[in-house]
Order: structure tokens, then C-alpha cells, then sequence
């Protein structure tokens, strides 16, 4: 089962690695007293606390009934009915439940059902209006439910129970499966190309700004060097997020701070159809990509369809595809100023005023850059895309990308093409509205994040609140696959919100305060790194498709934009920042074993101040995890009776009170 190659862990997380095969209602008032911002800081100018970029964001686009509330939108085929099986004990040793719940397999390999106050049970998702037969498997041999008298022949002289076709109130949403890669499964690594390995110097041109807002050489042959090393593999990702790969302006912007920024972050793309040359060619593109599908590699492009920069011979040659930089009424429509961020002003506006902002109200427009994204796919063979600005676009756009992708890319490629958006906001309605079948697998989810770092890491608040945003999050973007963070490029490193005093105690901080001077250190000590290691621990034991920001496997130090970009650092690092790493690799190897971490329902056993426990279930597998985010150890009640391993350190443990150590999680699985 599942479980087996963790014994192989220490010290080797990549023994397990992911195979194609194997492997509610709005809950803002927890955010109170917070300011989400209302933008997707593109870059690097125009980033949440910039100028004129901190009011309002709470409305939907336009179509968004605002209403969450009740269970998840999606077909009858992928709705899943929980259902828990129970069975009194008489002195078991082991049971487990055996039937035709899932997938083929779901006969052969039995889900462990655990032992609580006298009761064998386990949860499972039972497939919607569809007959359910089953056997328990009591010490090792098949028996009927005693408490369910509907049998039938189950074909080798015996009896299946039966649970007759089964609706419910409160179902879960599963995804489609097209093809030999369950998106399910992906553990996202972002590459910020510029940032991360200089395999190329002659590629190396800066344009002579300050240092951190200029090119630093990074290319797509050091991404290429670095896959090949196993870099990725031996942290246990399987899907690289790349920057833009679109050539961009060597010209420099002037940022709302005041600074002169090169386009080393690719957001202001000129020429469409080249590629970037700090980067490489379009064949050390392609080199990448082959290189990771070699190495069971996704990789997801970043592409930036909103705007382009203002000497793109897009813009020069047909001014009639973008939106006219003013309001109608005279004014300019900078978002933010004379145009708001959101709605049908966020739409049009421009970032600044030298990013020209597509309006794909034009047909040809829409052909153009729709095309233009197709034709990236069909040269690279990319596997997915992460798309920019999701809310400042129309949604003619993605309607039309996802159309033409179906069409034209999927029969050919035989799997599906993931596409995970950003909305910079924590209005969980407008980021829900873009994922359904027509739009968005999924979208980054700030609202977790946000919770994520206000509640475990600046440690505002209480586990219990985030407990509480948990159960209302878990089912809130129906069958999407959401991607799930703790950093990303657009906030200050997050190792900072976990310092002992944290460098900002507003999550949605923008930490420019301290991007171009004072700059923080990176952190001394263990106390830091162990509680960002909590805060993976949770986003690798629950679903979504976690994302891992390049060098927060290291805890790297840095303050806002462009301070959360330093280069890659590669070696020297401190105990904190080896024991984060290491910790990650275990999560990852744990991920890749478990398939309820990635498949499974969640619930919420016990909370507490500092502390909360959950357990996770699917088809063939089950685990528990305890966090304690205080300084001393604590007390977790409210698990399982009977024996436990703790998987990340190997130690047994017995229900129902555990210990966990001051800043840790136990990831717990029933000791065989
Ligand atoms: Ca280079
Ligand atoms: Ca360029
Ligand atoms: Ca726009």
C-alpha cells in the first residue's frame, strides 16, 4: 500500500516520486481587520500598496452572483456522496473495507478503517446514484456488513453487502482524468528564470539600472542544468512553473516607487512570437522541455495575455486591438488612477502607462493572442500555462483559450492541458468564478494562503480559525485543482512572517518598506524555518496542487518586490535552512505515497489555540496530521485510539492524546 516507501525515507525522499498512475460559504470575516489588495501586482510597478491600489476589491466581475453558499457546482459524474462505513469491534486486530467505491482496484486493495471508542470506521467518497457493493476484511477475511441486510451474490459463492444508489446534500466535486497525468498529483516548483541559474553568459546583457531591477542572467540552459543535476527530483516537485518566455523590452519602466526596472520578470512583453534573449533561443526552450519530460517533469509557461509593453510592434501596429488609455471622460485609465482596479474598469485599465492593455472585445485581437498562445504551446509542448491577471482580462479570452486547447491541442497530445490562474485578491467569489470546465482548472488561492500566514506563521489569531477557514475552503472551487502557496513573487519572502517577531504582522503586505534598503537578513536559528516547514506541512497533506516558490525551500531571505527575487543561492546554507529543505523532501516523498493527500476529504478532529488536528481520506488510504504552532509542546486530543507512526520523524505514537513538539506536526498513519 501506500505507506511502503517511506520507510526508505531518510535522507532519500526522492525513492517515491509521483507516477502518471500511482500517485462553502465565504469565510472573509476571518480576514477582517485585513486589506486584501485588489490587484495582481503584474510588476514591479504596480503591486497591491503601490499608489492608489488599496480600496475597494470586494466586488465579483460582472456575472458573479456573489453566492458561494451550499455545495459545489459540478456534473453528477463527479460528484462523490461521504459515507462513512462502520463496524463494532469484538477484539480486531485490522480492518478494512473492500468494494466497488473506486477505481478497479478499490477490490483488491482495502482502505484501512481505524479504530475510535469502540468502532471501526473509515469515510469514502461513494460515487453519486450509483449501487455501492462491499465486504469488510476483518483480520484478513472477507465478511459481510452485519448491519446492512441488503446482500447480494457476489460471483464466487459468497455475499456483497449493498449500498443501493446514494444522493446527498453535501457532495464533494472530483475532476475529469484525461489522459496519463492526474493534475491532481503535481507538486509546483516555480522557476523565476532571471533568478535562478546562469547557464549562459553570453545571454547575460543588463541594461543598466540598479542591480536588483536589472537582468541577472538566469536562463532556460540553467534551468536545463538544473533538472539534469535532479534538483527537482531529489525535492520531490514533478511541474516546473517558468517565467513568460516571450521576448520582452529591453527598455526600462519606471515602477511606482520611483525606480527604473528592467523586464527582467518578463511582464512586459514586446515582440510575441520571439523568444526572450536574456533567456535563450526557442531551441533551448524546447531543450528545457525535453529535458523535463525526461525527468517526468510537467512544465507549466507563465504567459502574460493582459497587456503588452508599449514598443511591442503589436501595439505600434495595430492600436485598434487595445483599449484607449483614457476613461472617456478625459482623464488617463491607469488602474488605480482615473480607472478602478476591478470590474469592467479593472478590464481595461492600464498597469502603467507604457503597458498598452489588449481589448479582446475586438475579434482580431482575440484570433491574435489566442493564436499566439496556441502556437507557444505547439512549439514548446508545454504541459499547462500559469496565466497573469486572470481579473483584469475578458472573459472572451479564456473562453476562447480553452475552446481552441480542446480543440487543437489535446487530441494530439492525449492528456489534458492544465491552466492555473492568478486573481490577486482575498474575495474567494471572484477567484472561484474563473474555475469551471469552460475557463480554469484552478487558481492560486490567496485566501488560504493569506489565513495560512496570518494564523500559523505571524501566529495572529488562533489554529482554530484556521481550522474553521479550512472546512469552508476544502470544497469552495467545486472539481477545480486549485494551486496552493505560502510564497510566491509578489509578496516578501515568507520567511520573514515566521521570524519570532515577524518582520510585517499584515499578511497582505506589500514589504516595499525595506525592498531597496535595510534589507533583511537571512534568519539565524531554527525556530523560523520550523514553523514554514508547519506551514508545508499542511499544503502537502491536503489537495490542491501545491506550489513550492523557488528558494522558499531554503527559507530565502528577502523583502518585497524586487527583494523576493535574489538569485538562487546554491550552497552555504545554515541548519535552519538544510532542516526546511530536508522537511520538504519528506513532505513531498509523503505526498507521492499517499494518495489521500492529494485525492482525499478532509475533517477537522480537534482545535485548539495553538494547535489543530485533521485527518484525510481516500479510496486505499488514510492520515492524520497534528500541528502545534506554539514554543512549547503540546497536547493534541481528538485522535484515533490505537498505535500510530509519525512519518516524518518514524516515532509510534497512541491515540487518542498525542504530543507534538513546539513548532512541528506529526503526519500520522496507523503503525502496522
Ligand atoms: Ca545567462
Ligand atoms: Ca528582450
Ligand atoms: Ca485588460
Amino acid at each position: 500500500m501506500a505507506a511502503r516507501c517511506i520507510l526508505a525515507l531518510i535522507g532519500i525522499a526522492a525513492a517515491c516520486i509521483v507516477t502518471a498512475a500511482g500517485c462553502g460559504t465565504d469565510d472573509l470575516e476571518s480576514l477582517t481587520g485585513l486589506e486584501p489588495p485588489t490587484e495582481s501586482p503584474f510588476d514591479p510597478s504596480a503591486g497591491p500598496g503601490g499608489a492608489g491600489s488599496t480600496t475597494g476589491g470586494t466586488s465579483g466581475p460582472a456575472g458573479d452572483t456573489g453566492d458561494t453558499g451550499g455545495p459545489a457546482a459540478c456534473e453528477d459524474s463527479n460528484k462523490r456522496c461521504p459515507h462513512r462505513f462502520t463496524l463494532a469491534d469484538d477484539g480486531y486486530g485490522a480492518v478494512e473495507v473492500i468494494g466497488s467505491f473506486g477505481d478497479e482496484d478499490s477490490w483488491a486493495v482495502g482502505v484501512p478503517m481505524s479504530l475510535d471508542g469502540g468502532t471501526w470506521s473509515v469515510m469514502l467518497g461513494l460515487p453519486w446514484d450509483e449501487a455501492v457493493q462491499y465486504k469488510f476484511v476483518v483480520d484478513g477475511t472477507p465478511t459481510v456488513d452485519p448491519d446492512n441486510a441488503d446482500t447480494t451474490p457476489d460471483g464466487a459463492g459468497g455475499e456483497n453487502s449493498v449500498l443501493s444508489a446514494t444522493t446527498c446534500e453535501q457532495w464533494d466535486c472530483v475532476p475529469e482524468v484525461f489522459g496519463d497525468f492526474d493534475w491532481r498529483d503535481a507538486v509546483i516548483y516555480f522557476v523565476f528564470v532571471d533568478r535562478f541559474e546562469n547557464g549562459d553568459t553570453s545571454n547575460d546583457a543588463a541594461i543598466g539600472v540598479q542591480g536588483a531591477a536589472d537582468w541577472q542572467g538566469g536562463d532556460w540552459a540553467g534551468v536545463t542544468n538544473k533538472i539534469e543535476e535532479g534538483y527537482f527530483e531529489d525535492l520531490g516537485v514533478n511541474t516546473l512553473w517558468i517565467s513568460v518566455p516571450m521576448d520582452n523590452t529591453s527598455d526600462s519602466g519606471l515602477g511606482t516607487d520611483g525606480r527604473d526596472y528592467s523586464a527582467y520578470h518578463a511582464y512586459w512583453p514586446s515582440d510575441l512570437s520571439a523568444p526572450e534573449e536574456h533567456f535563450g533561443t526557442l531551441a533551448e526552450l524546447q531543450q528545457l522541455v525535453d529535458t523535463a519530460h525526461d525527468h517526468d517533469l510537467k512544465v507549466l509557461l507563465d504567459y502574460a495575455m493582459n497587456h503588452v509593453h508599449v514598443s511591442s510592434p503589436t501595439y505600434l501596429e495595430h492600436g485598434d486591438w487595445f483599449w484607449p488609455n483614457d476613461n472617456g471622460a478625459g482623464g488617463n485609465c491607469v488602474c488605480g488612477q482615473g480607472c478602478g482596479w476591478d470590474d469592467a474598469e479593472g478590464r481595461r485599465c492600464w498597469f502603467t502607462d507604457y503597458l498598452p492593455d489588449f481589448n479582446f472585445g475586438e475579434q482580431a485581437a482575440l484570433d491574435f493572442s489566442t493564436s499566439n498562445a496556441v502556437q507557444w504551446i505547439v512549439d514548446t509542448g508545454v504541459d499547462g500555462f500559469r496565466l497573469d491577471a486572470v481579473k483584469h482580462i475578458e472573459d472572451a479570452w479564456l473562453l476562447e483559450l480553452r475552446a481552441r486547447v480542446t480543440e487543437e491541442i489535446e487530441p494530439a497530445s492525449g492528456r489534458h492541458f492544465y491552466m492555473v490562474g492568478e486573481t490577486f485578491t482575498g474575495n474567494a467569489e471572484t477567484i472561484a468564478y474563473y474555475v469551471n470546465a469552460d475557463m480554469l482548472d484552478g487558481q492560486f488561492d490567496f485566501p488560504l494562503r493569506m489565513e495560512m500566514a496570518r494564523t500559523l506563521l505571524t501566529r495572529q489569531g488562533t489554529m482554530a480559525e484556521l481550522a474553521s477557514f479550512l472546512d469552508a475552503n476544502d470544497n469552495r472551487y467545486g472539481a477545480g485543482i486549485m494551486s496552493t502557496f505560502i510564497g510566491n513573487h509578489d509578496i516578501p519572502r515568507v520567511i520573514h512572517l515566521a521570524e519570532d517577531t515577524p518582520l510585517w504582522s499584515d499578511p497582505w503586505t506589500d514589504g516595499k518598506d525595506r525592498a531597496w534598503s535595510n534589507e533583511p537578513p537571512q534568519p539565524g536559528g531554527a525556530a523560523a524555518y520550523e514553523r514554514l516547514a508547519s506551514a508545508f506541512t499542511i499544503l502537502m497533506t491536503t489537495k490542491g496542487a501545491p506550489l513550492i516558490y523557488y528558494g522558499d525551500e531554503i527559507g530565502l531571505a528577502g523583502a518585497g518586490d524586487p527583494d523576493n527575487r535574489r538569485f538562487m543561492v546554491w550552497d552555504n546554507y545554515n541548519s535552519g535552512q538544510l532542516a526546511l529543505r530536508e522537511h520538504i523532501q519528506r513532505l513531498t516523498a509523503i505526498r507521492a505515497a499517499h494518495p489521500a493527500t492529494r485525492r482525499g476529504t478532509r475533517t477537522t478532529l480537534t482545535t485548539g489555540n495553538d494547535v489543530m488536528a485533521y485527518r484525510v481520506e481516500a479510496p486505499g488510504d488514510a492520515l492524520i496530521v497534528a500541528i502545534n504552532r506554539a514554543d512549547t509542546a503540546s497536547t493534541v486530543s481528538g485522535i484515533p485510539e490505537g498505535m500510530w507512526r509519525d512519518e516524518l520523524t518514524g516515532t509510534s505514537w497512541t491515540g487518542p492524546d498525542v504530543t507534538v513538539p513546539p513548532r512541528a506536526a506529526l503526519v500520522l498513519v496507523p503503525e502496522s
